[in-house]
């Protein structure tokens, strides 16, 4: 039978979620949506018809009808959730952090070792858009000779009221420090953080935009700007510099038009719709592994999800002390 998802989250990206598993994912129903904003939780489980919803999450998850489970709630309440979807067995998409802090996921790899079975994966979606998967496949197959240096810009529209500069670390450039380990197959070492003057768009307080680079172990060194009030659209470009040759993935949304007042292409409004395809793939690869009981191996595991948060403390204190090394356990071979 369909795979028959539970939904814990319906905010913005819990609507997007459900709205995606109803539409485009095949093999794939969506049958029960929870949120302690019990109107919120209605609201998005009448969006899909045969779907209801919980005023507490907690019942989503212990569901005799839910196979596997989508976490689209705020970070701060991801390991509890994450923690009882482990000890029921089932698998479980989670969005992005898989906790805000190095030691909770620590609590959750743990849990999972502890159960035996890969069941977590992490929302890292732009290991799914086409041009990240192209440009990672032409690293790998060595053509331009070994990456160098990567440049990442990663700007979104305007910044939602309550974004602080260390959100700008672990909610945005957390994306950036997957990419990274995902493109270049290393862990990152080191990471500094420059703060240009900021933009008189941003709100009082908002460092914006910053340059964060990170160092991974082997060498390659990656900069990130992050511009959260950049004004013009949303945009994620990654060019990497390799010893042969340059690539550039996410220069130019669709077609690059020239005409008689210059050239250029479309850019698109935000991280939906830039990455549409990226969730969407992501999404059907998660539900056709659920089904047959095993895990995507090209998608983000609790441990990428454990990186990235070392990644992230490491961030949060370069903001105020300087180049800040990024300590990691060392990696089970539960995750090799
Ligand atoms: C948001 O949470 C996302 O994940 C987006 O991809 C990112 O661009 C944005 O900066 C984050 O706040």
């Amino acid at each position: 039978h369909d795979l028959r998802i539970g939904l814990v989250g319906a905010g913005r990206m819990g609507g997007d979620h459900a709205r995606r598993i109803h539409e485009r994912i095949s093999g794939a129903r969506l049958v029960a949506v929870g949120d302690p904003d019990a109107d919120r939780a209605e609201q998005v489980a009448a969006s899909v018809p045969g779907a209801r919803s919980h005023g507490d999450p907690y019942e989503v998850i212990s569901s005799s009808d839910v196979d596997a489970l989508v976490i689209a709630s705020p970070g701060v309440v991801h390991e509890p959730l994450l923690l009882a979807a482990i000890e029921r067995g089932i698998p479980v998409l989670c969005e992005k952090p898989l906790t805000p802090d190095s030691t909770s996921s620590l609590r959750v790899l743990e849990a999972e070792q502890a159960g035996g079975k890969r069941l977590v994966q992490v929302g890292f979606m732009r290991r799914f858009d086409p041009e990240h998967v192209e440009l990672r496949e032409l690293l790998r197959s060595g053509a331009l000779g070994r990456a160098l240096v990567l440049h990442c810009a990663h700007r979104n529209p305007s910044s939602p009221p309550g974004f602080t500069s260390e959100m700008m670390i672990f909610d945005s450039v957390v994306h950036e420090f997957d990419t990274v380990r995902w493109l270049v197959g290393e862990e990152i070492r080191a990471v500094s953080v420059r703060r240009p003057r900021t933009t008189s768009a941003a709100p009082a307080g908002l460092a914006d935009p910053q340059l964060v680079t990170i160092e991974t172990t082997g060498g390659v060194v990656a900069d990130v700007e992050i511009f959260v009030n950049c004004g013009f659209g949303y945009q994620v470009r990654c060019e990497a510099v390799c010893e042969h040759g340059t690539a550039l993935a996410g220069a130019a949304g669709g077609l690059r038009v020239h005409g008689t007042a210059g050239w250029g292409g479309r850019i698109d409004a935000d991280f939906s719709e830039r990455f549409a395809t990226a969730f969407d793939r992501e999404f059907q690869r998660w539900a056709d592994a659920a089904r047959t009981g095993g895990v995507d191996p090209d998608a983000a595991s609790a441990w990428d999800g454990y990186a990235a948060a070392a990644a992230c403390e490491a961030g949060v204190r370069a903001q105020s002390e300087g180049t800040t090394e990024v300590r990691l356990v060392e990696r089970p071979g539960f995750y090799a």
